[in-house]
């Protein structure tokens, strides 16, 4: 048994503050929580060899739960901390926040910066181990919670650091096992850890990330030597590029690294992903504004110089230089500043002038070359035809506010408002059908559930173009309905209803319309999703009835689980919404104390963007391999399902 005295445990407090508040240092103890661990000790090493010390990194799902991270570099220092005197590799994995590194940082850029830290992964295992090769020695040490008194305490020191023999290698290899008593689930997820070192991968060019899973034996090899130049070509593989490689310029200036890959798809969407010491910052800030000014400028240069501009042409602005264009901007730098809601939005002030300077050189550098001219017209052709639409649908959005009064009134009509007027309480039901809308109606509490019933299919947005999207009836009275206006003029603070839930039949068509409403809120109304407003509603697929006693199923597998008991019982499947009364559908679907719900979230705004794509596009393509490869319909959008145990 490995001993451990009472200065250790002394040390130790802030690891069992950790214990004591998982969700404080890495936001759940749910799934993402658990992958947290892992990131943490990815990051390290990411780090370790993004700034040129080795080029490899190895990661190991292994069989009995545990995880373990291997890469080639200089291996965590090894000897005493001066002024706390235990050893580098302890003040890594049990001091929080230890603040900057350990000793003297050689790290240029960091992502860990952002990270909570290695100790934290530490505090939430049941062990941890570290193997450092440095230096022709080979070091061990093992951390593990320990119960004492009946207390446990947290990533004790239970092997102190200790040369166990000679080694011709070099690097930082480290191994936990996920504490159960603190997530409920530990089996690590295979895809979220592969798109998690993909991104990597495209962030770091040249370095070799090795994924392996020893449950299943899946393996992944990933190294890409073009960077985010093939991460675009990645995130454009299900759409039609306009022009072949993607655009690419990189550039350091006053200590900031600037990266940017770009390339223009025959849709209308715009999406930068861009990226802060290989951390997303999908909210933006102000190296995307640095960017966009560049863009914009570069580009307008252009249409001057080679007379693309006619009189009878509109003006561009910003907006028309991005419709259809895929853009990853990634960049270093020291001492970054997040904000935003999410924190994950940049703020220092001087990263916007440092990206636009080196966009606008590399830019303009690009298009004066006489072999881009051409790319230059395509880029132009494209603005040329977002300008129009752009003042097309001002003409749709004006014409529509005048007959504001009438016509909205007329729209909300078929909207069953509640009576109250608090929106943190509200929901509304879009409810598919007009049918299954008066059962609902009837069903609900009209305190606070409102019911807006759909009659047909709402248009799919992803094929159409801005201004046909808001000429949709179906789509304008959800627009209404809702409060928040959309795109650039989206206001959360005007959200009438805290939860929206989409209510359709559990059939192909229902989960078409489903499809298409999760799309439009996406491409229009992001926030809603990332907030954690909208929901899908689950009504029962069966009702089994026996003697005096019925039950109602929401999946076959609950169905099954029902009936192997029972001798005789009657089955009802549920087709439609339709088919339920309003009672019925109260209890199984509607009433908070009772019904099931899914919570959609983005939890990865790239591949949702990817599988958006191949399943709602103008290309049949992609959707029919991908069909014929897996043939699996448990999985028809790009969402997260979090099924809620109960809502509420
Ligand atoms: C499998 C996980 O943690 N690798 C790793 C971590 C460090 C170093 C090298 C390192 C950093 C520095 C100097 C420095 C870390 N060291 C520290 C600290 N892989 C993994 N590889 N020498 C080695 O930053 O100056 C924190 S991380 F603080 F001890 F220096």
């Amino acid at each position: 048994m490995a001993s451990y005295d009472s200065k250790d445990l002394i040390v130790l407090e802030g690891l069992d503050a950790v214990r004591m508040r998982p969700g404080m240092y890495i936001g759940t103890t749910g799934v993402k929580g658990l992958h947290h661990l892992l990131w943490e000790i990815i990051d390290n090493a990411v780090d370790e060899v993004a700034n040129g010390f080795g080029n490899k990194v190895e990661v190991t799902l292994h069989k009995d739960g545990t995880a373990s991270v291997f890469d080639n570099g200089r291996g965590i220092p090894v000897s005493p901390h001066p002024k706390l005197k235990i050893s580098g590799v302890e003040v890594v994995f049990t001091q929080l926040h230890a603040g900057g590194k350990f000793g003297d940082n050689n790290y240029k850029y960091s992502g860990g910066l952002h990270g909570v830290g290695a100790s934290v992964t530490n505090a939430l295992s049941r062990f941890l181990e570290v193997t450092i090769y440095k230096d022709g020695k080979k070091y061990f040490a093992r951390f593990e919670s320990v119960e004492k008194n009946g207390k446990i305490h947290s990533g004790v020191p239970v092997e102190k650091l200790k040369e166990v023999g000679n080694t011709t290698l070099k690097g930082t290899y480290v191994k936990f096992l996920p504490d159960d008593r603190v997530f409920k689930d530990t089996k690590f997820d295979y895809n979220t850890v592969l798109e998690r070192l993909k991104e990597t991968a495209f962030l770091n060019k040249g370095i070799h990330i090795e994924l392996i899973d020893e449950r299943t034996n899946a393996r992944e090899s990933l190294c890409y030597e073009g960077g985010i130049r093939d991460y675009v070509t990645f995130l454009t593989m299900d759409k039609k590029p306009l022009f072949v490689p993607p655009i690419y310029i990189e550039n350091e200036i006053e200590d900031t690294y600037v990266s940017l890959a770009l390339q223009y798809v025959d849709n209308y969407t715009d999406n930068i992903f861009s990226f802060v010491n290989n951390i997303p910052t999908p909210e933006g800030g102000t190296h995307e504004v640095g960017f966009k000014i560049a863009l914009t400028k570069v580009l307008n240069d252009f249409a001057k110089k080679h007379g693309l501009i006619k009189d009878k042409d509109p003006a561009f602005i910003g907006d028309d230089f991005r419709e259809g264009m895929v853009a990853v901007l990634s960049i270093k730098m020291k001492n970054v500043q997040f904000e935003g809601q999410t924190k994950t939005k940049l703020g220092n002030v001087e990263a916007r002038a440092r990206v636009e300077n080196v966009c606008n050189q590399g830019l303009t550098e690009f298009f004066a070359s006489k072999k881009n001219e051409n790319i230059g017209n395509i880029i132009i052709e494209k603005a040329k035809g977002a300008a129009r639409v752009r003042q097309a649908a001002k003409r749709a959005k004006d014409l529509a506010r005048s007959k504001n009064s009438i016509e909205s009134t007329m729209l909300i009509g078929k909207l069953a408002s509640c009576t109250s007027r608090n929106p943190d309480i509200n929901e509304v039901f879009i409810v598919e059908g007009d049918s299954a809308g008066g059962t609902a109606k009837q069903g609900r509490d009209r305190y606070y559930q409102a019911i807006l019933p759909l009659r047909g299919k709402p248009l799919n947005s992803e094929k159409k173009r801005i201004d046909q999207v808001l000429a949709n009836e179906e789509i304008r009275t959800i627009i209404g309905a809702i409060g928040t206006g959309i795109g650039e003029d989206f206001k959360l603070e005007n959200l009438k209803y805290n939860k929206i839930i989409i209510l359709s039949d559990a059939d192909q068509d229902g989960m078409h319309i489903r499809c298409i409403l999760l799309t439009f809120f996406f491409r229009y109304m992001r926030p809603l999703i990332t907030n954690g407003n909208i929901y899908v509603g689950m009504p029962p697929l069966y009702k089994v009835t026996a003697k005096d006693k019925e039950w109602y199923c929401y999946t076959d597998e609950e169905l099954e689980n029902i009936t192997k008991n029972l001798k005789n019982y009657n089955l009802q499947r549920y087709k439609g919404l339709g088919e339920m009364s309003a009672e019925q559908l109260w209890t199984t679907t509607m009433d908070p104390a009772r019904r099931s719900m899914i919570r959609v979230s983005v939890e990865d705004a790239v591949q949702a963007d990817k599988e958006i794509s191949m399943w709602m596009g103008d290309d049949v393509g992609p959707r029919k391999d991908f069909i014929n490869r897996y043939a699996n319909f448990n999985k028809v959008d790009s969402f997260e399902k979090n099924k809620e145990d109960k809502d509420e």
